[in-house]
């Protein structure tokens, strides 16, 4: 019998580009045909033919409380009882926005948008108008969302300026990205040596998640912010991903480093579409209406996702919420480790708070250039050996993986012996 997702993706192709809303749906990373998921309640979710799995996806980040979860859920409903959106003003917004503010104390001022891109596309044109320079710094490896400037790899030369990584990118909007190597400290102390001046922001994901989990050296965090400080340039730490994920107050909380602007999503909008950037009041002062950086959105702060975002970011706030996140993932990234050393499979994993990494390698790898050393076809293999084992990782071995407050110590111990029966046999 044809799978209903294979159905749904056959018919999906004819009219949405590749069958999927968003490229790393698609399967084309690990190959096979992607799931079509038709309900989720806490840890698991279920495909289209009614087969269920281990979540350790969580729509990327967003379902740090698991899926379905009964105040979120009351909260949308109650809220969307009173009205769907109304592009004006509403209390809730004060109130996400104070909240926001109390748990990242680098937050002075903070404004709600639609995504990560938007947040972190407007964190880049406030730099920009705040230093009144062009020139921004990102990191190979790391993901910004996909507004232009941010669409951009590394390109040949001594310091690199940026080339496209997508077509469409014009090449004279590339050239003003400059891509450093994640984690080298040097290499960014170099750039500022060499054009320092030219510089409006630096933009880093703080905990890279991007190109599988690559945590950040010490050295390159206290570089970053040092040579920001000295050079007059904004530090944009790109939270989208870790907010309210590596720890209550984010990887900024979790590190120790003080971001002038960050970028906010995922966690902070429950699962619906809510994201946010906000820092230093004289930075945020500089947007409209107040100043003269433009930014806009008929749907920022819409009050059904700022529901969502609220409710989960209130039950993240319960006694020993991270402790208790962190110590589930450690156990997984421990144990699936365990596992592999037993068979002697060179695979390994780490974590940090509630997110984590797996990688067919002997070490998590440090830099971008280790990640892709990494046996990537090892990878796709375990991937589709897990999902027949009804387990659901990230479909990519350049994603990191996300565990929730409800993923039981039954569901961890369940994943390491399904990996364990597969590193058993594994060739
Ligand atoms: P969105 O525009 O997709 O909401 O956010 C972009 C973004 C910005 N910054 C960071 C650190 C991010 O991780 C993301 C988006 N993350 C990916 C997962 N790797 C979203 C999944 C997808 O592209 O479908």
């Amino acid at each position: 019998m044809t799978s209903h997702n294979q159905s749904l993706f056959d018919a999906s192709q004819k009219i949405i580009p590749g069958g999927v809303n968003s490229p790393v749906r698609a399967f084309r990373s690990v190959g096979g045909t992607p799931l079509f998921f038709q309900k989720g309640s806490g840890a698991t979710v279920w495909d289209a033919d009614g087969k269920r799995y281990t979540d350790y996806v969580g729509s990327w980040g967003p379902m740090i409380v698991g899926h379905c979860h009964p105040d979120v859920v009351r909260a949308v409903q109650d809220a969307a009882a009173n009205g769907l959106g109304f592009g004006a003003p509403t209390a809730a917004e004060l109130e996400i926005a104070e909240l926001l503010c109390r748990l990242l104390p680098s937050l002075e001022m903070v404004r709600m948008v639609s995504s990560g891109t938007e947040a972190t596309m407007t964190a880049i044109r406030l730099a920009r108008g705040f230093t009144g320079r062009s020139r921004i710094v990102k990191f190979e490896g790391c993901y910004h969302g996909h507004s232009d400037g941010l669409l951009v790899k590394a390109g040949s030369g001594a310091l690199t300026f940026g080339q496209p990584s997508s077509s469409g990118v014009p090449a004279e909007i590339a050239a003003l990205t400059t891509v450093l190597t994640y984690n080298d400290a040097a290499g960014l102390e170099r750039a500022f040596a060499e054009m320092g001046s030219e510089i409006a922001a630096v933009i880093v994901e703080p905990v890279a998640g991007n190109m599988n989990l690559v945590l950040p050296k010490p050295e390159f965090l206290a570089a970053l912010r040092k040579q920001c400080t000295e050079h007059g340039a904004v530090l944009i730490l790109d939270e989208v991903m870790t907010g309210f994920r590596v720890s209550m107050q984010g990887a900024q909380g979790y590190y120790g480093i003080k971001p002038d602007l960050v970028t906010l999503g995922k966690v902070m909008g429950g699962g619906l579409p809510a994201a946010a950037f906000g820092g230093r009041r004289d930075i945020m002062e500089c947007l409209a209406p107040l100043g003269a950086v433009y930014q806009a959105g008929t749907l920022s702060g819409n009050p059904v996702a700022v529901a969502a975002g609220l409710t989960t970011l209130k039950l993240v706030q319960a006694e020993g919420f991270y402790e208790r996140l962190s110590q589930r993932t450690r156990q997984l990234t421990e144990g699936l480790t365990a596992s592999a050393k037993k068979h002697g499979v060179a695979f390994c994993a780490q974590s940090v708070g509630g997110m984590f990494g797996l990688y067919f390698a002997v070490q998590p790898p440090t830099s971008y250039a280790e990640v892709m050393a990494c046996d990537a076809r090892a990878f796709n293999k375990f991937f589709h050996a897990m999902l027949d084992a009804g387990v659901y990782f990230a479909p990519s071995a350049f994603e990191a993986g996300f565990v929730s407050a409800a993923h039981t110590e039954a569901d961890i111990a369940a994943t390491i012996a399904a990996a364990d029966a597969i590193f058993s046999v594994w060739k």
